[in-house]
């Protein structure tokens, strides 16, 4: 290798840092908002997947300066969480020195491998000044009504002694557990708060409309609120005990209501010891400690055998005025609709096999030639009274209309959205802002009293009773507020809180660490000029669950008038994974995990960058390869060489024009796109062109061009190479280069020549050749004279650059 990577990355890093040339402007006329999604800083400290995302993002914020927009390209720590939280107790640490601690050694991995992060602006959630803010949002939540104290059934983790999110909950065969540790997770009810998301559920679908993201990922977003438009419809039932009780279910199909054969409750719905009768009731009982060990999940598997019970009792079909028995069965959730299904086996392929397994009536209430499995196509209506030969959407009218006149039920929007859980059992995270008096009430602290800081103990473990290890502080947990005496809330927020609004903070530092306060008037001109934020990159993993709670966040605090966007992410693009050599995911069991700290060492992180954005499409995953890898070094000593080795020319001998100017032009338009692998090779394409040409005859400018081109994908070389061609300034600040349309363009065009519409001939003429010209042209044509003798022309019609179409007569 002709240079050393190792001194001039030192060098440049140095340089840049001095020079402050990373730092975010604010005197252009247009921004760009650039984002990674924040690290956890845990102690395995950066790996090469963070790399990738992150290289792509340092791409796109590099081209951006040097196209002149003013660049806020921030970079932050999501510094809560349970990894910090169970190392500390398994070494006796203070999650807090142990975390900053790995932040410094994050920071410097990210500085060795050149991103231009502006550090000034750098973030840490888990900073008193940062989470001030966290409680101040929350405060705005409780003070909206957004923010309440509820007994739900929860996500119990012994192990972990905490409460779990349904998205931090996952099932491996059969049991649930949660997604960090595999530990297991059981059902419980607790006093938690939670956050109304679920108020929220229609903006935050609408607000989906216009994003450029994946079509997956708003999906993923659509189905998890998972909207749904239907009916309740009230079946009556007569109790062993000759009461009357009313059953409403919720359908989306109440078309298919002369189909519904039996009925179906959730087991833990509070009607069925009402709805059981005595010789059934052992059964039932049994059941209902099945389904407790399952997870939702699970219950929603439609591959699973169906299971269930039958209650002994019968209800009454309210437009058949048929008794259909009464089950109960996990496939029906207690918490979604009312608990409660008329099943319609004939048309729904669960209730199908349910009726199969147990020998329940199907009817078949739409057309079809198959009736051998449940039918979900569109059909006309059969064996339904009033609604025979009408289609889906007819009937669906005629019978909501008599639902309604007949006061057997109301039309109703069901949302699978859940309200978010907010509490969790665990020391390292943000104190509640609020408190507890004598008499149960709930109190806020006062704004100038924030943050509510965690005490100063070592001793973090959580009890087994389900509190947090706060509530062993007793003094305090115990305290005076305001001359009353109080007890403060010992759960604490999740991870999640700080990075609903990580992104915002940003704009309020100057200093690292240091926010300016969230409701000033610069706060609300800083969110006017920069959100929402241009490029958010990140893993796919994230598609529900920060990605919803931070719209959710940035919803409220639209209404509340503080930020200018109610979407904060405009543009999301989700990076591919690093696999291992081996095609496996990188993991420490496996063996297959590549530090980059190592890379850097032998090939330089200008190589890791170019490496791992020339790999292939960025949203691929793709495995690593140490051949890649010396490829793209060896590549970038070609560049080098090239720029050292030769002499370049002030004058224009017009060869390298149409490859140079076309280059540019297409290597714009793919870093806007993320091209980022179609990108290089269009460097390598224009390096393969200089190679060509006899040494020192090549034009200057060109080869400034690609240095400059280079310097997002390999800045430090890059710079090297500009201080070779004689420049004192910094490449990674010069101006991006245009690409001269006239070298590329087409000299010439075909013109197609139709006779009464039927193709005829094509000429190639010079671009914006004259109609009459045109005319001339075509009428020389042997084939179009041929064709033209003897005949009358009526019309002669001509496009420009296009076409041209005689009308004639014989
Ligand atoms: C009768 C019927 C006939 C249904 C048919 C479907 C097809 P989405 O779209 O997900 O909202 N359902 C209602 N509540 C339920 C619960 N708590 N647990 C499990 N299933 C439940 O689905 C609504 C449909 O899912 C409802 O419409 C109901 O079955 C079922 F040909 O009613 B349907």
């Amino acid at each position: 290798m002709e240079f050393s990577h190792s001194a001039i990355e030192k060098k440049w890093q140095k340089k840049w840092q001095e020079d402050k040339v990373n730092n975010t402007t604010n005197n252009k006329e247009q921004k760009a908002y650039v984002l990674d999604m924040f690290p956890y800083p845990s102690g395995a400290g950066l790996h090469v997947g963070h790399v990738k995302g992150y290289t792509a993002t340092d791409v796109y914020a590099r081209y951006k300066r040097m196209q002149g927009f003013d660049v806020l390209h921030p970079i932050g720590w999501d510094a809560f969480g349970l990894p910090a939280e169970q190392y500390a107790l398994k070494t006796g640490n203070d999650p807090r020195d142990f975390t900053l601690k790995n932040i410094d050694t994050f920071r410097q991995q990210l500085q060795r491998l050149g991103f231009s992060y502006d550090f000034d602006k750098e973030i840490n959630t888990a900073n008193p000044n940062f989470y001030k803010i966290t409680q101040q949002i929350f405060q705005e939540f409780y003070k909206l009504g957004l923010a309440e104290l509820r007994d739900v059934e929860v996500n119990w983790c012994p192990d972990l002694g905490t409460v779990l999110a349904n998205d931090e909950v996952i099932t491996v065969d059969g049991k649930m557990v949660s997604e960090r540790g595999n530990c297991p997770v059981v059902k419980k009810k607790m006093r938690q708060w939670v956050l109304k998301i679920t108020k929220y559920a229609d903006q935050l679908l609408a607000g989906l409309e216009d994003l450029d993201w994946p079509q997956s990922v708003k999906d993923l977003q659509k189905n998890w609120i998972g909207k749904s438009e239907g009916f309740i419809i009230d079946f009556s039932i007569t109790s062993p005990e000759k009461e009357t009780i009313n059953l409403p279910v919720f359908t989306t199909r109440a078309d298919t209501i002369f189909g519904a054969t039996y009925l179906v409750l959730a087991p833990e719905h509070p009607l069925v010891k009402q709805l059981t009768t005595p010789s059934q009731k052992k059964f039932v009982e049994d059941y209902q400690v099945v389904t407790k060990q399952k997870s939702d999940l699970e219950r929603k598997d439609e591959s699973k055998e169906k299971t269930g019970v039958f209650l002994g009792s019968y209800a009454v079909n309210p437009f058949t005025n048929e008794k259909i028995p009464v089950w109960i069965a996990d496939y029906v959730l207690n918490d979604y609709g009312t608990g409660i299904i008329m099943a319609v086996p004939a048309h729904d392929p669960r209730d199908w096999d349910f009726a199969t397994k147990f020998d329940l009536p199907k009817r078949f209430v739409i057309e079809t030639k198959d009736e051998s499995k449940a039918f979900v196509g569109e059909g006309k209506h059969i064996n339904s009274d009033f609604l025979n030969g009408l289609n889906r959407q007819e009937s669906l009218k005629v019978i909501g209309d008599k639902i309604e006149k007949q006061k057997i039920g109301k039309p109703q929007v069901n949302y699978k959205l859940r309200d978010w859980l907010f509490s969790r059992q665990r020391f390292y995270g943000e104190p509640f802002p609020i408190f507890y008096t004598n008499d149960g009430k709930i109190g806020l602290v006062d704004l100038t009293d924030l943050p509510v800081n965690l005490p100063d103990v070592s001793y973090i473990k959580p009890s087994n009773d389900g509190q947090s290890p706060l509530a062993n502080v007793n003094d305090w947990v115990n305290t005076q507020y305001n001359g009353q005496t109080v007890k403060r809330e010992t759960n604490t927020m999740p991870n999640s809180a700080g990075s609903s609004w990580y992104f915002l903070a940003y704009l309020l530092t100057n200093k690292p660490n240091e926010l300016i306060d969230l409701k000033s008037d610069e706060a609300k001109e800083r969110f006017k000029k920069w959100l929402p934020i241009d490029l958010y990159i990140g893993g796919q993993e994230h598609a529900v669950g920060h990605l919803l709670y931070a719209r959710f966040w940035t919803h409220v605090l639209y209404d509340l008038g503080l930020v200018s966007v109610k979407e904060p992410f405009q543009r999301l693009y989700n990076q591919g994974m690093i696999l291992g050599p081996d095609g496996r995911k990188m993991s420490k069991s496996w063996g297959n995990v590549i530090n980059p700290d190592d890379v850097i060492r032998s090939h330089g992180a200008d190589t890791l960058r170019l490496y791992e954005m020339f790999m292939g499409p960025l949203d691929a995953s793709l495995p690593w390869s140490y051949d890649g890898l010396d490829a793209a070094l060896k590549w970038l000593d070609r560049g080098y060489r090239f720029v050292k080795n030769q002499t370049f020319k002030d004058s224009n001998n017009g060869n390298l024009d149409y490859v140079y100017n076309d280059v540019v032009q297409k290597i714009t338009t793919m870093v806007e796109d993320l091209k980022l692998n179609t990108a290089i090779s269009q460097l390598m394409i224009l390096l393969n062109a200089f190679y060509k040409e006899e040494p020192g005859t090549i034009y200057r400018p060109y080869v400034e061009g690609f240095v400059k081109m280079l310097s997002p994908f390999a800045p430090h070389l890059a710079s090297e190479m500009w201080t070779l061609l004689g420049h004192e300034d910094h490449v990674v600040l010069a101006p991006w280069p245009k690409a001269d349309l006239t070298k590329i363009q087409r000299k010439t065009t075909a013109i197609a020549i139709q006779i009464n519409g039927k193709l005829r001939g094509t000429i190639e003429v010079p671009l914006n050749t004259e109609a009459n010209q045109l005319l001339k042209l075509a009428k020389e044509q042997p084939n179009v004279a041929k064709f033209l003798t003897n005949q009358t022309i009526v019309k002669e019609i001509v496009i420009p650059n296009k076409i041209i179409n005689f009308v004639v007569k014989g």
